[in-house]
């Protein structure tokens, strides 16, 4: 894909302040840590666009990129650290599922889970609650180049299986440090994209 124009637009606090423009939206989602944000810069080939950091639970907004001028790519806050208050998981937690429901412009979310590690119950539960919202979801196993290419395929199998009790588009191994799955992944949001959304 030939990224010509990748630009930081807004961040949201507040459902409120969500951008008007009708472009279509790709959501991104995952645990906090997993990579959703290096591999958002690895899909746009950026180094910096969106904040990549080693201290997990910082990100509580959701940030919109603008795409070639014709669509948003939306950097979800992460769930699931442990060290962030109960009250403040909840108000994440509406921000983010009044975000994703109802709303015409979201054509599907894509789901970032440790390729290393089984699939997590709060990865479970968003797959569920996803699911029951009829959105279209592609889940994405990151971290790939940390596992051999025979323990890969397995994780990929096994990955697939933990998440074969869902309507998943399509489930991929990805490394935003390899490059590994981009075009895949790439191939994956463009027929999303051409699709209208739910
Ligand atoms: N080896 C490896 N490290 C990664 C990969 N993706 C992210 N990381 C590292 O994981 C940490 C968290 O990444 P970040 O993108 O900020 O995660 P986010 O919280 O989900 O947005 C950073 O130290 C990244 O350098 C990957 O594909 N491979
Ligand atoms: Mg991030």
């Amino acid at each position: 894909m030939k990224i010509t124009e990748a630009k930081f637009v807004r961040s949201v606090a507040d459902l409120k302040q969500l951008p008007t423009e009708p472009y279509p939206q790709i959501a991104f989602a995952g645990r906090s840590n997993v990579g959703k944000s290096s591999s958002i810069n690895t899909l746009l080939n950026r180094r910096k666009l969106a904040q990549t950091s080693s201290t997990p639970g910082k990100t509580r907004l959701l940030n919109f990129f603008l795409i070639n001028n014709r669509w948003f790519f939306v950097d979800l806050p992460g769930y699931g650290y442990a060290k962030t208050a109960k009250t403040l998981q909840i108000a994440w937690l509406n921000l983010i599922e009044g975000y994703l429901q109802n709303n015409d412009h979201l054509f599907a979310v894509v789901v970032f889970v440790d390729l290393r590690h089984p699939i997590s119950p709060l990865d479970l539960d968003l797959l569920d609650w996803l699911t029951e919202r009829e959105l279209a979801v592609v889940v994405v196993g990151t971290k790939a180049d940390k596992l051999s290419g025979n323990r890969l395929a397995v994780r990929l199998k096994q990955l697939q299986q933990e998440v074969s009790a869902f309507p998943i588009r399509q489930t991929l191994a990805f490394s935003a440090q390899s490059g590994l799955g981009k075009a895949e992944l790439w191939q994956i949001l463009l027929a999303l994209l051409r699709e209208p959304a739910a």
